[in-house]
């Protein structure tokens, strides 16, 4: 069965450039190494292409670290797309870089003009809303803008919250299929997710709860044994996918792509 909300015929990459190794992060646990990035990066789209989608591969943006992280620049949905304005000054820049792609494929984009921040990382778009988590780099009134926009498209939007301390909402959570949410437990006590299947992630494995479904396949980040089982016994179809060198940023399957099917 397809689903607008994890079937997708495009996705949207942008390979890191020598300037991610000064990308933002939480916390340093040493600098990330590109070659590697890289060879991970490219099994990622290797993963997105096999399952049958068009891939845009965009070229490194150096005067942007963090710009391989497309998510959080763009929200697609089926009948629009929106650039959305980053609560990480050092990523506003990347939001121009992304119009161009986007109104190519579909035409007119919106735009979160401001005064509110909005970043992608912070929505999650199931069959039945989107919901969006309040974070340090999402605020009130970027919710409130792009709430105003997708109504008029006839999406629902929840406004929840990102648990303090955790960068974005999805790096706690992801779609699985129409009707199941990964999550770890301590976003899941929130009660977010109410009326929704969960599936939590192994405890110690918090990190592996940033996966996408992507078509028929969940790509995951490679070092979480118990996790991956876990959706292996759900009957998922798994790729893991080596992310060591993106954690170091804050960084996981989410984040490294824009997925969605334009207008035809
Ligand atoms: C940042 O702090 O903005 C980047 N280093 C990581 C962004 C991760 N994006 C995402 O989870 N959607």
């Amino acid at each position: 069965m397809t689903d607008a909300s994890y079937s997708f015929t495009h996705a949207i990459t942008r390979r890191p450039g020598k300037s991610v190794t000064q990308g933002l992060r939480a916390e340093d646990t040493g600098t990330p190494d590109l070659t590697r990035m890289l060879e991970h990066h490219a099994a990622y789209v290797t993963c997105l292409k096999d399952t049958g989608a068009t891939v845009i591969e965009l070229d490194p943006l150096e005067d942007f670290p963090d710009a391989t992280f497309v998510e959080d620049t763009a929200l697609c949905l089926p009948g629009c797309a929106i650039l959305m304005r980053p609560g990480a000054p050092s990523r506003l820049g990347e939001v121009d870089h992304m119009a161009e792609p986007l109104e190519h494929l579909y035409g007119e984009v919106h735009r979160i003009t401001g005064p509110g921040f909005i970043e992608g990382g912070d929505i999650l778009t199931t069959s039945r809303e989107i919901l969006v988590g309040r974070s340090a780099r999402t605020d009130a009134a970027g919710v409130d803008a792009l709430r105003s926009i997708v109504e008029r498209h006839g999406y629902t939007l929840r406004e929840v919250q990102t648990p303090q301390g955790v960068l974005h909402f999805k790096t706690d959570c992801s779609l699985l299929d129409a009707e199941t949410i990964l999550a770890t437990q301590r976003l899941d006590a929130s009660g977010c997710f109410s009326g929704y299947r969960v599936l939590h992630t192994a405890r110690g494995e918090e990190a592996a709860a940033n996966t996408i479904r992507f078509n028929d396949l969940v790509l995951m980040p490679a070092g979480f044994p118990r996790t991956a089982q876990m959706l292996r016994d759900a009957g998922y179809d798994l790729r893991e996918i080596g992310n060591s060198e993106c954690a170091r940023l804050d960084g996981g399957m989410s984040c490294l792509s824009l997925r969605f099917s334009p207008p035809s």
